[in-house]
């Protein structure tokens, strides 16, 4: 392992470092009936990415690098959910009300889990998170810091929104951000372009992008 091919430039991955963090890959984005639906997004278009992020997810596995999972998602009681989150979007379903796949994003219901194709395997963390930063009243930071990671390779949806502020929330506390572009996708084809191209503008200002084949090759 040495740089990956990426933009702006070369990303200098560090074998002992790397982890790949796969954002929010759940029924509730992804599946008709979901939280994503019910805001009035066409959600088939994430659905294209899953075999992209499923390679992603076994290079990682088969070079022996961590792979930590997250979920958007809220108690039942909802003690975890402002009402300024639960009231916005003028949604169909809001947060917490019964759905053809369960109680919308509420931690334990069938429409909340991670699709069973991108399921987490043993000894693989899942991160329960209220926000959409991964590090907002989670446990994430401290596990990254026990497993010595410093460096994130980034995919999931959407990519404006939970990964965007995780990968901006990362960057801010010192880590090296890699979003994966074919791994990554959003309900707005024109705000994945514009998230892409910000992450990486100014010298790699937030983070660097790249292809799933580049970091794929670049693991091994
Ligand atoms: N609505 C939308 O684009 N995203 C979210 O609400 N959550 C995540 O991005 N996971």
């Amino acid at each position: 392992m040495g740089d990956i091919k990426a933009e702006p430039f070369a990303f200098p991955a560090i074998p002992e470092a790397l982890a790949l963090i796969v954002i929010d890959m759940q029924r509730d984005f992804v599946e008709p009936g979901g939280f994503g639906a019910s805001l009035g997004n066409d959600v088939s278009r994430i659905m294209k990415i899953v075999p992209d992020v499923k390679r992603l997810i076994e290079g990682f596995r088969s070079a022996n690098l961590p792979v930590i999972h997250t979920m958007e998602c809220h108690k039942p009681d909802l003690s975890d959910l402002p009402p300024a989150k639960r009231d916005r979007g003028n949604p169909s379903l809001r947060i917490g009300d019964e759905g053809p796949m369960g109680r919308i994003l509420i931690s334990g219901e069938r429409g909340t889990e991670i699709l069973s194709e991108l399921a987490p395997i043993d000894g693989e963390v899942v991160i329960e998170k209220p926000g959409k930063g991964a590090f907002y009243a989670t446990e994430f930071g401290e596990v990254l810091k026990a497993k010595g990671i410093r460096q994130l390779v980034f995919a999931g949806v959407t990519t404006e929104v939970c990964v965007q502020t995780t990968m901006r929330e990362a960057n801010d506390r010192g880590y090296e951000c890699l979003l994966a572009e074919e791994a990554t996708e959003s309900y707005f084809p024109e705000f994945k372009a514009a998230a892409i191209a910000m992450i990486r503008a100014q010298g790699a200002i937030v983070g660097w992008t790249a292809h799933v084949d580049d970091i794929l090759e670049g693991i091994v």
